[in-house]
């Protein structure tokens, strides 16, 4: 119990709705951490880690049908249908009401109504909200712990008075009449609701990452970023990174990604040039407010990463893998023999046994991947060893460098920089990335992704990008921050990658750094400005002054389609889309002339 009032009545509403047996209140410690997971454990939904080797840690293979994110069932659910835009699925907040209504009558028996209050973002930065989450799902309970901020600390903040945002889920299994549970229950019926005028939450159906834990995407990116619109901040689907030169001078740059594009490993990267640092401030989120001094300060929201496992190794990211060494939960990868973990590309030499993630026997002759490509770590973000020491300032990190980017495989360079902040918010709208398997789908088709935002905004995509226009005036140019498209994933004519990417990425970040000091380095292409092909440094690389050129040609015939293909993107959105877009796009048709 606690004392705000309204969230005793609304707990009260929702124990009537979903009649579960019992309510339990999260006090966030160790020790029900511990119950919790031992309960996992007995119900089958977990199983323990070999200790010596990965202390305190558990396996969990989900339903095979729940996978990732479904996006084709996540709605917003504004009043008008014009608010939503025509990127996300909406209905009328009414209708959806009697829907989910029905759905969560009941949907809790037998199980256990877990209380979980939450805040994302230090308890008490200015930046930082507070939810909380009804779930009948301990996985959920212990994902919820690694990944936010949770129990008596988070109700003691809130006190008697504050707001919070309502985030009710249940994996839609009721265990009524003598029903047997199962190791991963879920529903094939799934809703992930958001009512941003409400500022409520409601998710059936799936125990999943994205769609079950409701203070990431749920909260921290579709209702934050309504809140973000109205209160005059941004919500964004960006990691954020400390990175300091030989010369000990340090920055901080936020980079918008779609999912499972490389975020992470961009956050923790093991530079190989040497004298370069890398630290960590967050992998997926940012929140960013302009400070009293005019520059724009980032938080992240979360306390943990929820990781893409498959390609995670000592060699593409070994601050992951040492994160990962306690404490951690494993969702739909491989387990060993001595019950350890394995994913597809952990290790150069493949285990001769395992069991994988769908509890078959799995053998390296067999020639498929053992974890499924969006198994995830989840674990504590205090245990990466390049964690920032300002990773939990309350007051945020300044940002000197926004990027964006996708998986291209041509056209869009290694890196350009944008003109100014309008043409910064043009490249952000122009992403295209092709999809992966964090959501359900086909994998590797190519679909427009501004801002990496498409499954993460919870209102008109084109109200969004005014949002972004109007933030450029809220300060001087001078203080904003640059900002820059980059392309890890070109590839050459015989489908290779052209680029190394992993540590390799520091050439690039070096060359941003030191445009964000004003240092001319740059040539111009109508896309924007490219580095001149000495500002990369490519020393130890191995890598031919032709492959570097390929990397940044972009033909006449190019720019022009990926105009003609903006701009009909754009047409989607009606009079919604800013005139300071399609200002952009002409003065784009202009430079290729
Ligand atoms: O499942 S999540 O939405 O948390 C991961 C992702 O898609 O980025
Ligand atoms: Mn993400």
């Amino acid at each position: 119990m606690t004392k705000n009032i309204k969230l005793n009545a609304w707990v009260e509403e929702m124990v009537a709705l979903c009649q579960p047996d019992k309510v339990y209140w999260c006090d966030g410690s160790e020790d029900e951490y511990n119950r919790m997971t031992d309960l996992l454990v007995k119900k089958g939904s977990f199983l323990k880690l070999n200790k010596s080797k990965r202390p305190n840690s558990f396996y969990a293979v989900s339903d095979p049908t729940d996978v990732a994110r479904v996006e084709d069932r996540t709605y917003i659910c504004s009043s008008k249908e014009e608010d939503a835009g025509p990127t996300n699925n909406w209905m009328e907040p009414k209708e959806m009401k009697i829907i989910l209504k029905d759905l969560f009558n009941g949907s809790m028996r037998g199980r256990t109504m877990y209380v979980i209050p939450f805040s994302m973002g230090p308890i008490g930065s200015p930046i930082s909200q507070i939810g909380v989450e009804l779930s009948d799902s301990p996985y959920v309970v212990c994902s919820m712990r690694i990944m936010t901020r949770i129990g008596t600390k988070v109700l003691d903040h809130l006190g008697e008075q504050g707001a919070f945002v309502p985030c009710l889920h249940s994996v839609g299994s009721p265990l009524e009449d003598g029903k047997q549970d199962v190791p991963w229950p879920c529903n094939s019926i799934k809703y992930i609701v958001h009512f941003p005028e409400e500022r409520a939450i409601w998710s059936y159906g799936s125990g999943y990452g994205g769609n079950a834990l409701l203070g990431k995407k749920c909260f921290a990116l579709r209702i934050a970023s309504v809140m973000a619109r109205d209160e005059g901040w941004l919500a964004e689907h960006m990691l954020i990174l400390g990175i300091t030169s030989p010369e000990g001078k340090k920055k901080y740059i936020a980079a918008a990604f779609p999912s499972a594009c490389g975020k992470t490993n961009l956050a923790m990267m093991t530079p190989t040039l040497p004298g370069w640092k890398i630290e960590t401030i967050g992998d997926d989120i940012a929140w960013m407010k302009f400070g009293t001094d005019g520059r724009l300060y980032a938080i992240n929201p979360e306390a943990g990463f929820f990781g893409v496992a498959p390609g995670t190794s000592m060699h593409t990211n070994p601050n992951a893998m040492l994160s990962l060494t306690e404490n951690a939960i494993f969702t739909n990868v491989a387990l060993t023999e001595d019950k350890d973990v394995w994913w597809d590309g952990m290790t150069d030499e493949k285990p001769l046994h395992l069991m994988d993630w769908l509890r078959r026997d799995w053998t390296p002759s067999l020639q498929k991947p053992a974890a499924h490509p969006n198994a995830r770590f989840t674990a504590p973000a205090k245990q990466c060893p390049v964690m920032d020491a300002a990773w939990e300032d309350p007051a945020g990190v300044p940002i000197s460098a926004i990027l964006f980017g996708g998986r291209r495989g041509s056209v869009i360079p290694l890196v350009h920089e944008a003109m100014d902040w309008n043409h910064g918010v043009f490249i952000g709208s122009m992403i295209a990335s092709e999809t992966t398997a964090a959501a359900a789908g086909a994998v590797g088709q190519l679909r427009h992704d501004p801002f990496a935002m498409l499954p993460f905004c919870g209102y008109n995509m084109a109200d969004y990008f005014r949002h972004w226009v109007d933030m450029g005036t809220k300060t001087t140019t001078d203080k904003l921050p640059s900002m820059f498209y980059v392309n890890w994933f070109r590839k050459n004519e015989q489908g290779e990658f052209m680029w190394p990417g992993y540590g390799d990425n520091i050439r690039v970040l070096k060359w941003i750094f030191e445009r964000t000091e004003g240092v001319e380095n740059y040539s111009e292409i109508p896309f924007g400005k490219i580095p001149n092909i000495s500002a990369i440094d490519v020393h130890g690389l191995d890598i031919s002054d032709e492959t570097l050129h390929q990397l940044f040609n972009v033909s006449h015939e190019q720019v022009l389609q990926e105009i003609d293909e903006i701009k009909s993107y754009y047409s989607k959105f009606g009079k919604h889309i800013p005139k300071e877009l399609l200002e952009q796009a002409d003065k784009l048709v202009q430079r290729a002339k």
